[in-house]
């Protein structure tokens, strides 16, 4: 996937300047904070929206997405995810432009950042937090990334998988996703949120991420000291949001 997107954002660059994103609609955009949303629901939900993914398949949107962004907005989201990855997730920069047209939460750009031009790509399309993985980054693009993001006042979501990998959280991250997905070998447990919350950095918010379905996974998250979860697929298929949203 990484290499693939470097490629993608070589393109990029061939054809735009970082300037060239400064007269964009959105660019110069007070942000909404996802943080704040999150902390003030208590446990805050931040809603995704993709069209297919690596282990979950096709996922039949039934609406388009401005009227999924409006469905969750209505429905007690706290934010959206919206990946923005064509290849593996089906997605574009166009969705997140469309979902601000319609609803007032935050949006988050989900997508594999691993260059300053995606960070001014996710402000000029109207985003407001975006997603840095610990596993493709090394720690000084993370917070090299991380500090460009702050600057562009977009927040920043950052996600660990492993133990390792919390050891270069950014002290600057807004927000810290525990990704319960392993992404190399595609398989989830909720197991690893239980664990890794126990060695999280104590100042930043924590959130669980992936494989997420039930009111009961949402009941344990929350007792092990979350403060959010980010759902995806269950919601999807299911459309249960605001049952979950309750609890
Ligand atoms: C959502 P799920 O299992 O609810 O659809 O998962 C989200 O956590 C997942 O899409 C995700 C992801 C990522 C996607 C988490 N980290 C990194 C792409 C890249």
């Amino acid at each position: 996937i990484v290499i693939n997107k470097r490629r993608e954002v070589e393109l990029v660059k061939q054809s735009f300047s970082i300037d060239s994103f400064r007269e964009s609609e959105h660019f110069n955009r007070e942000t909404i904070s996802l943080t704040d949303a999150i902390t003030k629901a208590g446990f805050g939900i931040i809603a995704e929206i993709k069209r297919k993914s690596p282990s979950g398949g096709d996922i039949k949107l039934g609406l388009d997405v401005a009227e999924q962004a409006a469905f969750y907005e209505h429905n007690g989201a706290s934010g959206i995810s919206i990946l923005t990855d064509k290849d593996y997730f089906g997605g574009s920069l166009n969705d997140i432009a469309a979902a601000r047209r319609v609803v007032h939460l935050p949006l988050l750009r989900k997508e594999f950042i691993i260059d300053e031009i995606q960070l001014y790509e996710a402000k000029a399309a109207g985003a407001d937090a975006v997603l840095l993985i610990g596993a493709i980054l090394q720690p000084q693009e993370a917070a090299y990334l991380t500090n460009v993001a702050r600057n562009l006042g977009l927040e920043v979501l950052y996600e660990v998988h492993t133990a390792e990998e919390v050891a270069f959280i950014p002290a600057e991250a807004d927000l810290v996703a525990v990704n319960n997905r392993d992404l190399k070998a595609q398989q989830t447990s909720l197991q690893h949120s239980f664990d890794l919350i126990k060695i999280l950095p104590k100042h930043i918010p924590a959130i669980s991420a992936s494989g997420i379905s039930t009111s009961q996974d949402i009941g344990a998250l929350r007792a092990a000291g979350f403060k959010g979860a980010l759902i995806g697929e269950s919601i999807l298929r299911e459309g249960h949001l605001a049952e979950l949203v309750k609890n």
